[in-house]
C-alpha cells in the first residue's frame, strides 16, 4: 500500500498595526472604530499606570506580591471588547486590563494582592469568575461553564486566558480534550510571553508554535501578534464568531511579553537579557497604537497630557478606596463555605475567640467571652 499524508496543516499568524507602524489596511480598516480606539488606548494607559503604582505600593509594604501586566495588555482587552458582557471571562492573572473593561473594579484587584480575599468575589453581573493563581485550574472552569451554558440553551460561550507555561500542565490537555470532544464553545487564549517565570518558552513547547497544540485536538487556532490590539480584536471576533456558531472550540496563541518581573517576589534580571526586554519594550503595544493615532491626527501631545493626569486621579483614587476599605469580619471564613453552617463549625465560629475553640462558652468558668461582632469593623 503506498503511504498515505493523513495530516498537513498550516497555522495562520495575523499582524495588522506592527511595531515599526505598518498597517494592513485590508484587514485592518472599519475593525475598531477611531472613537473607540481612542477609549481603548485610553484604558490600557490607566492599567498601565495602576500597574506602576501596585509595584510601588508592594515595595513601600502596603501590599503583598503583585504580578504586573505590563506590556500584555492588549490580548485580553481586545478579547473583552470582542465578546459580549455575559460571556463568562475565565482569567488567571494578567488580564487586568480586559477585567477592567468588564467593569470589574480596579479596587478588586488591588484588594486581593493586598490579601482581602473580597477583592477576587467578582460581582455576578460581570460574568468574570476569580482571577486564578493555580495555574492551569481555569481552563476546566471556563470549559465547565460553557458546558452548563450549552446544557441550558443559553448562547453565551466562554474564553479563557493562560499563560505558556500553563500548557504544561494536565489541566490544559483536560479542558481542550474535554471542549474537543463533547462540542463546547470556549475561546482558549494562551497568552505567549515567552517564560514562566524563570523557564524559556522553548522548554515548555518543543513545538514551533503553542497554537499547534490545538490541532491536536481537533481543534481550529490561530496565532497573533499579542501586542497588537488589533490582530487581538480580529483574531477574537473570528473565534468568538465560531465557537457562537458552531459550539466549538477555538484556540488562540498571542504572541507577547512581560515586560516587568514575573511578581515583585522575583527577580528577572537573573536569567533574562536586557538586549530581549529591550526589543520587546519597542513592540509595547501602547507605544505603537500611540504612534498610529498620533499619525492619523487622533492623538497629539496636550491630548497625552490631559489623559496622563486623568488616569493619575483615578488610579490615586482606587489605592485610596482599596485602602480604606472596612477591614473584613473575622469569622466571615465560616459563613461563606455552607448556606447552613452545621452546628459544630457554629460553635467553633462562636468561640473562636474564647480559651477554648470548640469549647462552649458557657461551660468556661469565669470567663469573660467576647463574641464577634456579626457585621465589618
Ligand atoms: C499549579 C501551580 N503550580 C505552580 C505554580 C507556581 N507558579 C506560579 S506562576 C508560574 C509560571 C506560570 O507561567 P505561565 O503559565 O507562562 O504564565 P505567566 O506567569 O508567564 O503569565 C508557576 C510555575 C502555581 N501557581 N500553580
Ligand atoms: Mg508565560
Amino acid at each position: 500500500m503506498p503511504i498515505k499524508t493523513v495530516l498537513t496543516a498550516e497555522i495562520e499568524n495575523v499582524s495588522i498595526l506592527d511595531a515599526e507602524g505598518r498597517f494592513d489596511e485590508k484587514l485592518g480598516k472599519g475593525l475598531i472604530p477611531d472613537a473607540d480606539l481612542v477609549k481603548l488606548y485610553g484604558h490600557m494607559c490607566t492599567c498601565r499606570h495602576l500597574d506602576e503604582v501596585a509595584f510601588k505600593l508592594q515595595r513601600s509594604g502596603r501590599m503583598g506580591t503583585y504580578p504586573q501586566n505590563m506590556g500584555q495588555e492588549a490580548a485580553s482587552l481586545g478579547a473583552a471588547y470582542a465578546l459580549n458582557n455575559d460571556d463568562w471571562l475565565v482569567t488567571c492573572y494578567r488580564e487586568n486590563c480586559g477585567l477592567f473593561w468588564r467593569g470589574v473594579p480596579m479596587e478588586s484587584i488591588l484588594l486581593h494582592w493586598m490579601g482581602d480575599e473580597r477583592g477576587n468575589a467578582m460581582p455576578r453581573q460581570h460574568h468574570a469568575t476569580p482571577i486564578a493563581v493555580p495555574i492551569g485550574t481555569q481552563m476546566l472552569h471556563a470549559t465547565g461553564l460553557a458546558w452548563a451554558a450549552k446544557y441550558r440553551g443559553e448562547k453565551r460561550i466562554a474564553c479563557t486566558f493562560f499563560g505558556d507555561g500553563a500548557t504544561s500542565e494536565g489541566d490544559f490537555h483536560e479542558a481542550m480534550n474535554f471542549a474537543a470532544n463533547l462540542d463546547i464553545p470556549v475561546v482558549f487564549c494562551c497568552q505567549n510571553n515567552g517564560w514562566a517565570i524563570s523557564v524559556p518558552g522553548h522548554i515548555q513547547c518543543s513545538a514551533p508554535t503553542v497554537a499547534q497544540r490545538a490541532l491536536a485536538y481537533g481543534m481550529d487556532t490561530i496565532q497573533c501578534d499579542g501586542n497588537d490590539l488589533f490582530a487581538v480584536v480580529h483574531c477574537f471576533r473570528k473565534a468568538i464568531k465560531q465557537a457562537r456558531s458552531t459550539g466549538r472550540p477555538f484556540f488562540i496563541e498571542a504572541v507577547t511579553y512581560r515586560l516587568g518581573d514575573h511578581t515583585t517576589a522575583d527577580d528577572a534580571r537573573r536569567y533574562r537579557d536586557q538586549a530581549e526586554v529591550d526589543a520587546w519594550r519597542a513592540r509595547d503595544p501602547i507605544l505603537r497604537l500611540r504612534k498610529y493615532m498620533a499619525k492619523r491626527g487622533l492623538w497629539s501631545d496636550a491630548k497625552e497630557q490631559e489623559l496622563q493626569a486623568k488616569v493619575e486621579v483615578e488610579v490615586a483614587a482606587t489605592v485610596e478606596r482599596a485602602e480604606g476599605i472596612t477591614s473584613p469580619n473575622r469569622v466571615d471564613f465560616f459563613d461563606h463555605m455552607y448556606a447552613e453552617i452545621p452546628a459544630d463549625l457554629a460553635l467553633q465560629r462562636d468561640t473562636m475567640q474564647t480559651h477554648g475553640i470548640g469549647q462552649d462558652p458557657s461551660q468556661i468558668e469565669g470567663a469573660v467571652i467576647e463574641l464577634p461582632a456579626k457585621e465589618g469593623h
